[in-house]
């Protein structure tokens, strides 16, 4: 019988230079397997708690001591012995242990990282890749990427007050099709904005950080981007914006469009967005509105809800109550996924089946402080969410996740692309 018979974790560094947490599980069978936990910027208020250890002489106060204590002890205590193929248990156990809704105790980046190696782990010893083990035959689809080529808000230094600017290669017929083509208009775009004397550095999730005069600008950019590349906007390549909209709302209610000088009502902001909408190939928005905005959301949603993606981030933090609080009210018609905003493995999958039980769409999603660790590829793909979201095609970190779905591409015998069919 194969049990865990190591449960570690240590303190390592994200892709800020930020400490995260590893954790390793060992199999009394030698094999061993880690997961490294991700960590956001512009995170939800219902985000469930990354525990940092607060003292100001290590990492500036986020150091994780406690939280890799706390699996070394606790959670290890728990699981040493116990099968590693009860995921679903095994969560739960750990959700015991820790006693609040949003693990303040032991720590959400704790559990997650455990929840996490502890999938891998099992997938291991079944011979079988993460994905198969998550999805079983029913993991074929590799999902349409959101690649986030422009930055700003408060992943970057510039003017711009969205946070992200993406496309998304709707019209391919393969994952590693539309993979390049996104990488040839990264290209093309960076020429662009050098060729126009714009600095070319780049933000946390690889996108490109221009100071532009407006919000706009940067669609208008892309677009060119996308032309000169050689591709069709709108048919080929779309746009999708995740507007972050919680970071600049004020005490008020007003939205605060600091490169453009203006302050605008929840009102004024669905406007804008139509306005946009209808000038340019926008297939999606996400955090439209700020996450304590439910009477703005639901016009939001009447609105543009059977136009384009709506999608709650911050809103709906992975959660599965809020979620279906957002689905009474008619709010949104999609939800991001991060399995760190909940907690657990199979937290994040309980919220997926509440999505697809009433045609919400489900985006992977990594977060803006990331590592080399790919689980949410495999994730995406063994929960066939269809779409993902993990950066530019720039940076090691958004790029490992990338290749490894390359390589789930090529493992899959019939593997499905669904492009424009995902909107079908
Ligand atoms: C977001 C994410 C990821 P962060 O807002 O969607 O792009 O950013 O991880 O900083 O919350
Ligand atoms: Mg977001």
């Amino acid at each position: 019988m194969i049990y865990i018979d190591d449960v570690f974790a240590d303190e390592v560094l994200d892709s800020r230079g930020n400490p995260t947490i590893r954790v390793t599980i060992g199999l009394n069978n030698g094999l061993s397997c880690n997961a490294i936990v991700p960590s956001g910027a512009s995170t939800g208020k219902r985000e469930a708690l990354e525990l940092r250890d607060d003292d100001k002489a290590r990492f500036l106060g986020k150091g994780v001591l406690k939280a890799c204590e706390n699996v070394n002890t606790t959670i290890a205590e728990a699981l040493i012995g116990v099968s590693p193929f009860n995921q679903n248990e095994l969560d739960k156990i750990m959700a015991e242990l820790d006693g609040t809704e949003n693990y303040s105790k032991l720590g959400a980046n704790a559990i997650l990282g455990t929840s996490m190696a502890l999938a891998k782990a099992s997938a291991e010893a079944l011979e079988i890749p993460l994905y198969r083990y998550i999805g079983g035959i029913n993991a074929n689809i590799l999902p349409v990427p959101m690649l986030n080529i422009i930055n700003g808000g408060s992943h970057a230094d510039n003017t711009v007050d969205f946070q992200e600017y993406m496309i998304m290669p709707l019209g391919f017929s393969s994952f590693r099709e539309a993979l390049r083509a996104s990488s040839e208009v990264y290209w093309n775009l960076k020429n662009i904005l050098k060729s126009q004397g714009h600095i070319t550095s780049i933000g946390d999730e690889g996108g490109f950080a221009p100071n532009l005069k407006n919000n706009e600008e940067p669609i208008e950019v892309i677009l060119k981007a996308i032309k000169q590349a050689g591709y069709k906007e709108g048919e080929q390549i779309a746009i999708a914006l995740d507007v972050a909209s919680s970071e600049f709302v004020n005490g008020e209610g007003k939205y605060v469009l600091a490169a453009e000088n203006k302050s605008l009502s929840g009102e004024e902001l669905i406007e804008y967005y139509e306005n946009l909408c209808a000038k340019y190939p926008i297939v999606s928005i996400e955090d439209g509105l700020s996450e304590d905005d439910w009477e703005g959301w639901a016009k939001l949603t009447k609105k543009l809800g059977d136009k384009i993606q709506l999608v709650g981030d911050d809103l709906f933090v992975t959660n599965e109550k809020i979620l279906r609080e957002g689905i009474g009210k008619n709010i949104a018609n999609a939800v991001l996924v991060k399995p760190n905003q909940i907690g657990s493995v199979s937290q994040t999958m309980q919220t997926v089946r509440l999505a697809g039980r009433h045609k919400y769409k489900c985006i992977m999603s990594h977060r803006s402080g990331e590592s080399e660790d790919s689980f949410i590829a495999d994730f995406a793909v063994g929960l066939n969410t269809g779409e993902i979201k993990t950066g530019s095609t720039a940076r090691s970190e958004r790029i490992a996740k990338y290749n490894r779905l390359l390589e789930i591409e090529n493992e899959l015998d019939c593997p499905e692309y669904l492009g424009w069919n995902l909107f079908k």
